[in-house]
């Protein structure tokens, strides 16, 4: 079962990453592109999540059962009956839908192998008008799919109903979708009637182009009618979900992309900082340590100058601005006399012995590159590592699409 959230997750990571290591602008524009993902409504899932409601002894129950093609719901002439929800699940449904069930308190679930990645819920009434309301907004729109409202051929016309729930809910649009069950009850010309009639409600109660189905889930003779009409419409949106699905991963793809080209970690982008750098400390240090010669110090000036200037090349345009804006040649001019100083301090020759000025210059060679180290390396290496975790994100980016799609097949 494949779940969009781990993608989604990761990608906020990779641009909270990203700040720091490219232009504000890129990364406020990628963060305002993972939430516009993270708004499309519906369950983050490629499976349809439907769930039942309307009065109840519509029929939401028997509609399961008949979509089911087997008896999993209780159904009873008794009112109201369902009063443990239910869901109905597809065998081959995982994690995301156990823990949707477990924060909507679903426990009780069925499984189906009929109708692959379908899952149903079977809620059962609840009393007040407040309770119903937080439910299916709060709850339920959401985090699934679509919402079946199921009326019977006597209760469709109440006002309450239209006015307290539909109206309401006719800013999400084709999430809710009507069926008129119980129509073996009806004459075939009055069936035709009562839908135009609903028809007529839906639109006053702000639904433009209601999808209405009609249906007797549970016939008093025969078997059940016009479900199959139903079952197709979910089939469809199912594939319409499906393909809005790997769009989402390909935009996912696409924003990661932006950003880790931008910063040019994309494929790995190492700069081998930390083999580069102990040759030039080492070098420079080397150099610094045998005497305060100005060529040195101008020599040690130009290496550690071009290696800063290599590497701000190589992270790529936003983060080589701000090594260059770190490492002006300014300050790399303070910091190589600051070193040449210290060198020169700690390896002053003395008169005595051949030995003892080797172990001297060894001395200034190591005071040059611990200083080195202090105010170039770490600083450097500081910098480098919010790069280094940015680009660790983008390749967790892709390991989670790659896994996605895989479970997609
Ligand atoms: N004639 C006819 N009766 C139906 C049809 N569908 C359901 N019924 C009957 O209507 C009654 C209520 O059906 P349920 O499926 O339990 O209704 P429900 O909406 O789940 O009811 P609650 O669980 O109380 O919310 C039962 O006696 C069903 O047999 C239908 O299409 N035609
Ligand atoms: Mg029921």
């Amino acid at each position: 079962m494949a779940d969009l959230t781990p993608l989604l997750d990761t990608l906020d990571m990779v641009t909270v990453r990203s700040a720091g290591v490219l232009d504000p602008e890129l990364t406020d524009r990628a963060a305002g592109d993972v939430r516009a993902l993270r708004l499309q409504r519906g369950y983050l899932g490629d499976q349809l999540v439907v769930a039942l409601a309307g009065g109840t002894g519509s029929g939401k129950s028997s509609l399961i059962n008949a979509l089911a093609g087997r008896p999993v719901a209780s159904v009873s002439t008794v009112r109201p009956h369902t009063d443990e929800p239910l869901a109905l699940i597809s065998s081959d449904t995982g994690s995301g839908i156990d823990s949707l069930l477990e924060s909507l308190g679903i426990t009780r679930t069925v499984s189906q192998s009929t109708f692959e990645h379908l899952v149903i819920l079977d809620l059962p009434d609840v009393d007040s008008i407040a309770e119903w309301h937080r439910r299916i907004v709060e709850d339920l729109l959401p985090r699934i799919d679509v919402v079946i409202w199921v009326f019977d051929p006597e209760k469709y016309q109440d006002r309450l109903l239209h006015d307290a729930f539909l109206k309401p809910l006719a800013a999400w649009g084709s999430q809710l979708i009507f069926v008129l069950n119980q129509i073996d009850r009806l004459e075939d010309d009055e069936t035709r009637l009562v839908a135009t009639d609903l028809a007529g409600y839906l639109g006053e109660d702000g639904y433009e182009h209601p999808a209405i189905f009609l249906t007797a889930a549970s016939p008093a003779e025969g078997t059940p009618v016009g479900v199959q009409a139903l079952a197709d419409y979910l089939s469809t949106r199912l594939d319409e979900k499906r393909v809005a699905f790997t769009k989402t991963i390909a935009e996912a793809g696409r924003i990661t992309r932006d950003l880790a080209s931008a910063a040019n970690v994309w494929g790995g982008g190492s700069v081998d900082f930390e083999d580069r750098w102990g040759r030039v400390r080492d070098a420079t240090a080397a150099a610094l340590a045998t005497g305060p010669d100005p060529a040195e110090i101008e020599d040690a000036l130009c290496r550690v100058e071009d290696f800063v200037a290599a590497i701000g090349v190589e992270v790529g345009d936003d983060f080589g601005d701000r090594i260059r804006s770190e490492f002006p040649l300014t300050r790399i001019e303070t910091d190589v006399h600051a070193v040449a100083k210290t060198a020169a301090a700690a390896s002053e020759p003395e008169p005595r012995g051949r030995k003892k000025a080797k172990r001297r210059v060894e001395a200034g060679e190591a005071a040059a590159a611990d200083e080195m180290e202090d105010r170039i390396g770490r600083p450097l290496r500081d910098l480098l590592r919010s790069r280094a975790e940015f680009g660790a994100w983008v390749a967790q980016t892709g390991i989670v699409s790659a896994e996605l799609k895989e479970r997609m097949q």
